[in-house]
């Protein structure tokens, strides 16, 4: 498990001029292909969690704890970091599948939670009333900034958004804190000081437009 902290930015026509300015080195492009799923009652998502599909494995973010606080923060510094997101990253289905069914063990009449055995088996998304509610297809151009360790992703969604992202995966039990440091050094070096809002993700365009009820419930309990 690791905590992926990430801050998105609004990309335009000088973010590659830029990205080579600063000597961002080209990781390459992708696609591929997300399916996000949820309960009719949006139990997970509600809960901030996210399980999704991507590339025939299942992946689950989750809210982290935050560790050491804003409290021994600078203004300045707690201001950066309220742009950042850090959300745990499980990939191992069994531990996904843990995770899910403590928050939708009610739903499950039958009570049985047989584990499924593999990414492609998907019979245990039936038996707790999973369903997709949001797929769409990415092309991502990947960044490094090497001395840094940072991940600087460009995307374009297949229903016509476009984001870019600044990331560090830090291991679990690693330092939160110069992971948000070593993101807000990328943003200056971006040009990115004059964001001062949370930047829309893909989920919230997305949700926007195909759930607007589901995407207002979210906003108005801060989740997005
Ligand atoms: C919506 C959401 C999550 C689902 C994943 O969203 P995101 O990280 O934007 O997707 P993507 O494709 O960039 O994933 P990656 O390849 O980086 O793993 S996880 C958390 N949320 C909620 C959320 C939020 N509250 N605020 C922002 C700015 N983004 C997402």
């Amino acid at each position: 498990m690791s905590v992926e902290v990430e801050r998105k930015f609004i990309c335009n026509a000088e973010t590659l001029k830029t990205l080579e300015e600063i000597g961002a080195v080209c990781l390459g492009q992708r696609q591929f292909h997300d399916q996000y799923f949820d309960n009719p009652q949006f139990d997970l998502t509600l809960r901030d969690m996210w399980l999704r599909k991507r590339k025939g494995c299942w992946e689950l973010k989750c809210p982290t704890v935050a560790v050491g606080g804003t409290e021994a923060m600078s203004g300045e510094q707690s201001k950066a970091a309220a742009l950042c997101t850090r959300y745990k990253e499980i990939t191992s289905l069994h531990d996904i599948q843990l995770r899910v069914t403590e928050v939708i063990k009610d739903v499950c009449e039958d009570g049985d939670t047989e584990a499924a055995s593999s990414h492609q088996d998907e019979s245990w998304l039936g038996k707790i009333n999973l369903v997709c509610f949001a797929e769409f297809t990415t092309v991502r151009r990947s960044f490094t900034l090497e001395e840094e360790g940072v991940q600087i992703d460009l995307d374009q969604a297949d229903f016509g958004y476009h984001v870019g992202e600044v990331e560090v995966l830090v291991p679990e039990g690693g330092d939160v804190q110069a992971a948000l440091e070593k993101i807000e050094r990328t943003a200056r070096r971006l040009g990115l000081t004059g964001e001062q809002q949370r930047v829309e993700g893909k989920m919230d365009v997305y949700l926007k437009r195909n759930h607007p009820e589901h995407y207002a419930k979210l906003l108005s309990v801060h989740i997005l």
